[in-house]
């Protein structure tokens, strides 16, 4: 696949694509199960902490989430109780659009474009990116819980800042078809009102950079961590996405080329269930701007872990660690 050619303004335009495909349906509940309570200090802890974490749940195809929630620090619990692979990465959209205008100015290009794509035809498939709308460069990627595997949960703290949100989920259909277009993807409200709850402290620090790849401030230890991810700059790789952190549990059979070769949306095997034998995804962030930071949760048990970018040639780029916990 070619190169993103930063003089060439029809790819440029095309860097920060998000894939918001076809929104069929957005359901939500919310999801708090709140405790009793012994005294009313409790009581008051308690909903400062609810108010600020936000639970977002995948049974089949879908996110059952809070439609609007308040800005600043935010904990996302994503529980995936489908039998698929899934994720989500917020997308802020530019000042006055919505979903509805994903829907009408964006669906029916991208779909084109992919379509082509899967199809081998990799030159068309980006000419008819070049369809896209202007604001859609406006676009912005704020984070989000990495890949998460079937019946397993993620935690991604994040500071958001207020705004329309869109929720989406890019992992594909065996078919090749995104799980955006069978319904991940949801709008998401960030008001002004802002949450209580303040940056987690970490455990392990971690700077992800195009120079650099991911560096670490310590070695993994066995236990509960939380992962503090800076993202020391952020550009557009070869799939004109951003870099960010995506954690798994490897067994014996797991093929690390493999699991490389699929983190790659626009490669036509690539981001398509079922993932690569032997690997269990647990979070981690998804892409970010410069200068931004997220914190993700980790529960180490004895085995071997990798921490993944999911950028084409990720190795290369020291954007895959793998180490063991004994
Ligand atoms: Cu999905």
């Amino acid at each position: 696949m070619k190169t993103p050619s930063t003089s060439n303004s029809h790819f440029f335009r095309i860097t920060t694509i998000p894939m918001l495909l076809l929104s069929i349906m957005i359901l939500f509940t919310a999801c708090k199960n709140n405790k009793e309570k012994n005294s009313s200090e409790e009581e008051e802890t308690s909903e400062i902490l609810n108010s600020s974490k936000v639970t977002v749940v995948t049974q089949l195809m879908d996110f059952q989430a809070p439609d609007e929630i308040p800005s600043g620090w935010t904990t996302f619990e994503y529980v995936n109780n489908s039998e698929d692979t899934h994720f989500f990465v917020l997308e802020k959209l530019p000042e006055g659009k919505t979903i509805e205008d994903s829907k009408r100015d964006i669906v029916p290009v991208f779909q084109e474009g992919m379509d082509l794509i899967n199809a081998g035809k990799m030159d068309e498939g980006l000419a008819a990116f070049g369809k896209l709308p202007e604001w859609f460069s406006e676009i912005i990627f704020l984070g989000g819980p990495g890949l998460v595997s079937p019946k397993t949960k993620a935690e991604t703290t994040l500071n958001l800042e207020p705004g329309y949100y869109v929720m989406e989920c890019y992992v594909k259909m065996p078919n090749g078809m995104f799980h955006s277009a069978m319904g991940m993807v949801a709008a998401l409200q960030v008001t002004n009102e802002k949450s209580n709850l303040v940056p987690p402290v970490s455990t392990i620090k971690m700077d992800i950079s195009s120079e650099k790849g991911f560096e670490f401030n310590k070695e993994f230890s066995s236990g509960l961590h939380i992962i503090e991810v800076n993202f020391a700059d952020q550009i557009a790789h070869e799939h004109f996405l951003g870099h960010d952190v995506h954690l798994a549990k490897l067994d014996d059979t797991a093929d690390l080329e493999a699991l490389e070769k699929w983190m790659n949306w626009a490669d036509p095997e690539g981001f398509k269930t079922p993932v690569p034998e032997g690997i269990k995804f647990l979070g981690g962030t998804q892409e970010m701007p410069a200068g931004k930071k997220a914190y993700f949760k980790a529960n180490f048990n004895p085995g071997t872990y990798a921490l993944i970018a999911e950028v084409p040639n990720a190795a290369k780029k020291n954007m895959l660690t793998v180490f063991k916990i004994e």
